[in-house]
Order: structure tokens, then C-alpha cells, then sequence
């Protein structure tokens, strides 16, 4: 039986020297280590033992037991590393491996103009405020000091809803909206939008467009901070100092007020003057319909055209590029101001 138990003992530490994975293993388990297995067997063969020969094998039995199974943990142990560590390998994340290319796109000319605008008038203590596209005719033209009739509607040729209601065809509507919201105290705004008129569209002109509303009201406002406001603003948003035109003109909700005009120097190098925007001192009757009284209070107003500043700033020498959509135009405005 000593015989025997040497034999198993051998065989089972050639099995599992030769086992080779855990499924090897697992057989081994089986075959020697369970309970009907063959060291479970030898166990049982102690019946056909003398008694007293019986605590001395049984001894025996156990310490091949133990050594067999001490073999039979440390290749389990051996065999669940590689597997592990052929597990990891599959799944290692290759860091250097280049990525989907992440696309990023760009802020809209019209937008950058209009982002520079708004945080050099926040810096300067204004307050950005908004108004409806679809306007009121009581807001966009007669609180602008333009009567029903008045001559002066012509010059914006306005689509209509209804005779009451119109889309807006310049951001002033707005000061008539705020001066009434302010109830007489003084106020420093700009309002960026959008504003539509019958125009015929051409390389500066669209039916559509933007435009940047500036109006403030205080006690002894007058035209030359209206003049030094506008030069400071525009060395600013053209990042040194401009040259700017200003020509007598009409509005009738300002008086006296002017065009703003600024020396373009085109691709081919030659320059000319484009206007950029209306100005002028808030006239005595918007003040009165906004619930000011223009004995003590003056204020000067500013509506800038957002597509001619941007043409202006990045050498644009159509307006239609602005709504066109064409990636290849979109792309190039990536600058961070
Ligand atoms: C006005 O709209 C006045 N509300 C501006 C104003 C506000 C004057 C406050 C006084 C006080 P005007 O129609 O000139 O003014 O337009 C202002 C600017 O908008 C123009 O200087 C021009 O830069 C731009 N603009 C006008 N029409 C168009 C158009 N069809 N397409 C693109 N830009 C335009």
C-alpha cells in the first residue's frame, strides 16, 4: 500500500507539472483531490488495513495529501497569474494610438464683432440689454419721433405684419423700451440684434441685418463725449488708432446727428470711407414720449451696422459671405480677441 501511495504521489506531482492551464487543473481537482477521487480512495483503503497498522498510513496518506496539495495551489496560483496577465495585454489601452479628430468650430464674424462690442461697453459701465424682433410701430417709429406718415419712413421700407406691427428695422425701438423701463433715471445701454428692411440686397446692403444699439442719458451728456466714446470704441475694436469720418445727416430722433464713416484700405491697397453707423443727440421729443424731461436731462444714441464693422475688421468685400454658410469662409475666423 506504501508502495501504491508513493506511485499516486508521483503521478499526481507529474500532472501537475505538466498541467498547463486551469482547465488541466481542474481535471487534476477530479481526478486525485475530490471526494471520490484517488486520495480520497487511498483514505478508504485503510479498512483493509491491520488496526494498528491503520494511524501510521493515515498519517502517511494526509502528508502526501498536504504536500500534493501545497504543489497543486502554487501552480493555480502560477497558472491564474498568466491568465491574468494575458488578459490585461488584450485589453491595454494603447495611450499613443492617435484619436478621432475632434471637430471644433468657430464663432461667426458677426458674433466675435458683437462679443468685443458688448465686453468693451460692460467694461466701460453699460448694460446690454434686448428688444423683439417683431416690433410695435409705436415703439420703432413713433416714439423715434416719426410720426404716421412722416417722410422719413421711407428710408426704412419695412415689412408688416399688420399697420400696428412690423419686424424692426433698426435696434432703436429699444431706447424708447428702456426709457420707459428706467422711469427717468439715468441709463447706459447697448443692444445687439437683428433688424430687416425692404433693402435691395447688394455687396453692403442686405434685407436683413445687425446692427448695435448705444444710448446713454444723464445729466450734461454732450457731443463730445458722444465723439469720444465712438473713436475710443473703435481704437479698440480695430486694435489702434482709426481714422474716422463724421458727415452732418438726419435722423429724425436725434439732433443734431451725424454718419460715422471710417477709412477702409481695400485688398488692392487703394481706401476709401464706408459709413458704419447713425448718431446724434437724443432729440428733445424721444426724451419727452420716454418720460424724461430734457430741461435736465440730455443723452446721445449710436445704431452701428455689425456687417460693416466686421467687413471693415477682416478685409470682407461682400456681405453675402456672412449668411452664405460656406465652411471654407467660417473656418478662418478662429481669432480670440
Ligand atoms: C439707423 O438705423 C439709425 N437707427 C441709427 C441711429 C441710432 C442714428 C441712434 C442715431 C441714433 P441707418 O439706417 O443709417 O440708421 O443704419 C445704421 C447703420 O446700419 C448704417 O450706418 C450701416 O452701417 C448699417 N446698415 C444700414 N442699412 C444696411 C443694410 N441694408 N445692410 C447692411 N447694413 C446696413
Amino acid at each position: 500500500m506504501k508502495l501504491q501511495l508513493e506511485n499516486l504521489k508521483q503521478t499526481i506531482i507529474n500532472a501537475i507539472n505538466e498541467a498547463n492551464s486551469l482547465e488541466n487543473l481542474e481535471n487534476i481537482h477530479n481526478e486525485y483531490f475530490s471526494k471520490r477521487g484517488a486520495l480520497s480512495q487511498m483514505m478508504a483503503n485503510l479498512r483493509n488495513l491491520e488496526p494498528a497498522e491503520r494511524p501510521a498510513f493515515g498519517k502517511l496518506v494526509n502528508t502526501v495529501k498536504d504536500e500534493v496539495r501545497l504543489l497543486f495551489n502554487n501552480k493555480k496560483e502560477e497558472l491564474e497569474t498568466i491568465k491574468l496577465n494575458e488578459k490585461l495585454l488584450l485589453e491595454k489601452v494603447d495611450i499613443e494610438l492617435a484619436g478621432d479628430k475632434f471637430l471644433q468650430g468657430s464663432i461667426h464674424p458677426l458674433n466675435l464683432i458683437i462679443e468685443d462690442t458688448s465686453s468693451y461697453f460692460i467694461s466701460n459701465g453699460y448694460e446690454v440689454v434686448t428688444g423683439p424682433e417683431i416690433e410695435l410701430d409705436l415703439y420703432n417709429f413713433e416714439m423715434m419721433n416719426i410720426a404716421k406718415g412722416h417722410p422719413a419712413r421711407e428710408m426704412q421700407d419695412s415689412f408688416y405684419f399688420d399697420p400696428k406691427t412690423l419686424l424692426r428695422t433698426h435696434t432703436s425701438p429699444v431706447q424708447a423700451r428702456t426709457m420707459l423701463k428706467k422711469e427717468g433715471k439715468p441709463l447706459k445701454i447697448i443692444c445687439p440684434g437683428k433688424v430687416y428692411r425692404r433693402d435691395e440686397d447688394d455687396s453692403t446692403h442686405s434685407h436683413q441685418f445687425m446692427q448695435i444699439e448705444g444710448l446713454v442719458i444723464d445729466k450734461n451728456v454732450s457731443f463730445a463725449n458722444l465723439k469720444e466714446t465712438l473713436q475710443s470704441y473703435l481704437d479698440f475694436l480695430f486694435k489702434g488708432k482709426v481714422e474716422m469720418r463724421l458727415r452732418p445727416s438726419y435722423f429724425p430722433f436725434t439732433e443734431p446727428s451725424i454718419e460715422v464713416d471710417v477709412l477702409f484700405t481695400k485688398k488692392d491697397g487703394t481706401t476709401t470711407f464706408i459709413e458704419i453707423l447713425g448718431a446724434g443727440m437724443v432729440h428733445p421729443n424721444v426724451l419727452k414720449m420716454g418720460g424724461y424731461d430734457p430741461e435736465v436731462y440730455t443723452g446721445f444714441a449710436f445704431g452701428i451696422g455689425v456687417e460693416r464693422l466686421a467687413m471693415l475688421r477682416y478685409q470682407i468685400e461682400e456681405i453675402r459671405n456672412f449668411y452664405n454658410n460656406d465652411l471654407r469662409f467660417l473656418k478662418q475666423f478662429k481669432e480670440e480677441f
